[in-house]
C-alpha cells in the first residue's frame, strides 16, 4: 500500500513537472513570437486632413485612435511628392532618385522593382514572415507588353508578397480591374480585356467623343475610356465582367484586409494594406456621401478612418491586436483639384489639407512629402509625440533589427528604436524628392536647390517649389517656408549644400546649380 503510495505520489509529481514545463515552454514561445506588421498606407493624405494633426472640419476617430495611442510623428516623410516613387522607397528602401524610371507610371508600366532586388517582404519572408500586400500597387506590373488574359508577372508576387490583391496603378487608370496573384478577378475569357496608353480602341466611347456618358466631369486629363461614368486615363476594352465598382472599393478593400488577418493569425504576418483614398476619383460608398459637408474629398477620408477602424476591430477579435505593430502613413502630400470637378476646392471651406505647410502634392515644399505618420502597438508602444526626423525608408532596415536580422538596404537606416517610441532620435538628414527634383531635409533646415520651371502648377493650384535662385529654410521656426534665408545665412547654406552634394554624389558648392534627376 505504502508503495502504492509513494509511486502515486512520484509520478503526480512527475507530470506536475511535465506540465509546467510544457507550460514554461509556451511562455517563451509566446515571448519569442514576432508581431505581426500592419502597414496603413493612404493616398494623397495631407498633413493636416486628419484631427490627430490638427483638422478641425474633420474628425477622423479611428486614425485619431491610433496617434493617441502610438507615436504620432509630426516629422514624418514619404520619399516623395508622388506615389511610385513613395512606394517603391518603401517597399525597397533605395531612395527613388536612384532609379530614373521611379516617377508617375502608367498602367501598362513594366515592374519597377527589380525581382533582384531587396525588399521589405522579401526581408521579413526570411524571418519567418507570411506576406501580402490589398490595394493600390502602382509599381508596374509585367515585363513590357501585358497580355491581362493571362496570369501577369513580374509582379507584388515576385518581389516578395505571397499574397497580392491589388489594383494595378491608380483608380483613375485603366485596367479598372481587381488583379489576385497575376490573375485578373472575375474575366470572362469571352470578353477579354484591352488596355493601351496610346490610343483608343476603335469604336469604344470615351470622355471626348461622348461627354453625356460621364457622370463625373474631367477637368484636365481623365478624358479618355469611360468606366462606371467615370472618364479615366488610358484606353481599355471589354473585360466588363471584370470591372471593380468604384464606390465599393473601400468595403472590398477591408474585406479582404480582413480575411487575410482572420486566415494568417496563426504565425507571424505582414500585411501593407494600400488604401484608395482621397485620390481621385473620390467615390464614396453612398453612406458616406455628404457626411463631411466638404463633398467627395471629405467624405473618402472619413470612409477611410470608418475602414481602418473595421480594421482594427477585426484585430482585437481574432486576440491579435497586442502582437500587431501599425504603421499609419500617406505616399504623399494633398492636392484638391487632381483632374476632375468634384467640389474639392469649392466645399473646402476652413479645412486646411496642407495643415499650415507650403505646396502639396507633386512639390518639392513640405506639404509634398511631410505626411501624417503614425507607429501603434498596442500594450509596447507607449503614447507620446515625436519631433525626430523619420522616413518610410526606415521601415526596411527598422523591421529587420525588429525581427531579429540586420539585412538591409542602401538608404534605410534602423530608427527601431524612435519608431517604438523609446528614443528621440531619428534621421541626421533625408532627401526628398519631387516629380525629378530633389531638395534635403537636415536637422531644423530644408536646402532646395534652383530649378528651372514654373513654381505655381496653375491646374492643380500647387507651388511646386522651382525658383531661380536657392532656398533654405529654418523649418522649425517656419513652419510654412516664408523666409528663405539663403542669401542671409550663407554659412549654413554652404554646410547644407556639402550634406547634400556628399548624399546626391553632386557638387553643389562649384555653382552646379540646377540637377533634375531625369
Ligand atoms: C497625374 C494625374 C493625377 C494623378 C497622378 C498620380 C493627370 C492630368 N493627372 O498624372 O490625376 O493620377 O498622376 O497620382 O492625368 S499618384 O498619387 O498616384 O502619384
Ligand atoms: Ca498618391
Amino acid at each position: 500500500m505504502r508503495i502504492f503510495k509513494i509511486f502515486f505520489l512520484v509520478t503526480t509529481i512527475a507530470l506536475f513537472n511535465c506540465k509546467s514545463e510544457t507550460k514554461k515552454e509556451e511562455v517563451k514561445v509566446e515571448e519569442a513570437k514576432k508581431p505581426n506588421i500592419v502597414v496603413i498606407y493612404l493616398d494623397d493624405l495631407g498633413y493636416g486632413d486628419i484631427s490627430s494633426y490638427g483638422a478641425t472640419e474633420l474628425q477622423t476617430p479611428n486614425i485619431d485612435a491610433l496617434a493617441s495611442g502610438g507615436v504620432k510623428f509630426t516629422n514624418g516623410y514619404a520619399s516623395s511628392a508622388t506615389c511610385t516613387p513613395s512606394r517603391y522607397a518603401l517597399l525597397t528602401g533605395v531612395y527613388p532618385w536612384r532609379n530614373k524610371d521611379a516617377k508617375i507610371l502608367p498602367g501598362t508600366a513594366p515592374l519597377l522593382i527589380s525581382t533582384e532586388q531587396q525588399t521589405l517582404p522579401k526581408m521579413l519572408k526570411k524571418q519567418g514572415y507570411q506576406t501580402a500586400v490589398v490595394g493600390k500597387w502602382h509599381l508596374g506590373l509585367g515585363t513590357g507588353i501585358v497580355n491581362w488574359n493571362e496570369r501577369v508577372s513580374p509582379g507584388p508576387n515576385e518581389v516578395g508578397f505571397d499574397d497580392a490583391y491589388i489594383m494595378a496603378a491608380t483608380q483613375d487608370r485603366v485596367p479598372t480591374v481587381y488583379i489576385k496573384d497575376g490573375n485578373v478577378v472575375g474575366l470572362d475569357k469571352n470578353d477579354p480585356i484591352e488596355v493601351s496608353y496610346k490610343e483608343n480602341f476603335k469604336g469604344e466611347p470615351t470622355a471626348i467623343t461622348n461627354p453625356e456618358m460621364t457622370t463625373m466631369k474631367w477637368h484636365h486629363g481623365h478624358n479618355n475610356s469611360i468606366v462606371n461614368g467615370i472618364p479615366r486615363i488610358g484606353f481599355m476594352k471589354g473585360g466588363d465582367a471584370a470591372k471593380w465598382t468604384d464606390t465599393e472599393m473601400a468595403d472590398h478593400f477591408l474585406a479582404k484586409a480582413q480575411n487575410y488577418v482572420k486566415t494568417h493569425k496563426e504565425n507571424p504576418f505582414f500585411l501593407y494594406y494600400a488604401m484608395q483614398q482621397p485620390h481621385v476619383p473620390r467615390t464614396p460608398h453612398p453612406r458616406f456621401v455628404g457626411k463631411s459637408g466638404m463633398g467627395p474629398r471629405g467624405d473618402v477620408i472619413l470612409e477611410a478612418d470608418y475602414m481602418i477602424g473595421e480594421f482594427m476591430k477585426t484585430l482585437k477579435e481574432e486576440g491579435i491586436l497586442e502582437n500587431t505593430l501599425i504603421v499609419f502613413s500617406s505616399d504623399n502630400g494633398p492636392v484638391l483639384n487632381d483632374g476632375y470637378y468634384d467640389d474639392a476646392v469649392e466645399k473646402l471651406g476652413k479645412h486646411d489639407p496642407k495643415g499650415g505647410l507650403r505646396g502639396g502634392k507633386y512639390s518639392i515644399f513640405e506639404a509634398g512629402t511631410r505626411v501624417p505618420f503614425i507607429t501603434y502597438w498596442k500594450g509596447k508602444i507607449q503614447p507620446a509625440v515625436s519631433d525626430a526626423i523619420v522616413s518610410q525608408i526606415d521601415l526596411l532596415a527598422s523591421f529587420a533589427n525588429l525581427t531579429g536580422t540586420a539585412e538591409t538596404a542602401t538608404d534605410s537606416k534602423d530608427i527601431l528604436k524612435t519608431f517604438l517610441g523609446k528614443s528621440d532620435i531619428g534621421r541626421d538628414n533625408l532627401v526628398i524628392e519631387a516629380t525629378g527634383k530633389t531638395a534635403l531635409r537636415s536637422g531644423d533646415w530644408i536646402y532646395i536647390p534652383a530649378y528651372k520651371g514654373k513654381n505655381f502648377r496653375e491646374k492643380v493650384g500647387i507651388e511646386v517649389g522651382n525658383f531661380p535662385h536657392e532656398q533654405l529654410y529654418n523649418v522649425k521656426e517656419d513652419k510654412s517656408q516664408q523666409n528663405n534665408l539663403a542669401v542671409s545665412n550663407p554659412e549654413k547654406l554652404s554646410e547644407m549644400k556639402q550634406i547634400f552634394g556628399k548624399l546626391r554624389g553632386i557638387d553643389y558648392t562649384r555653382g552646379v546649380k540646377e540637377v533634375q534627376f531625369r
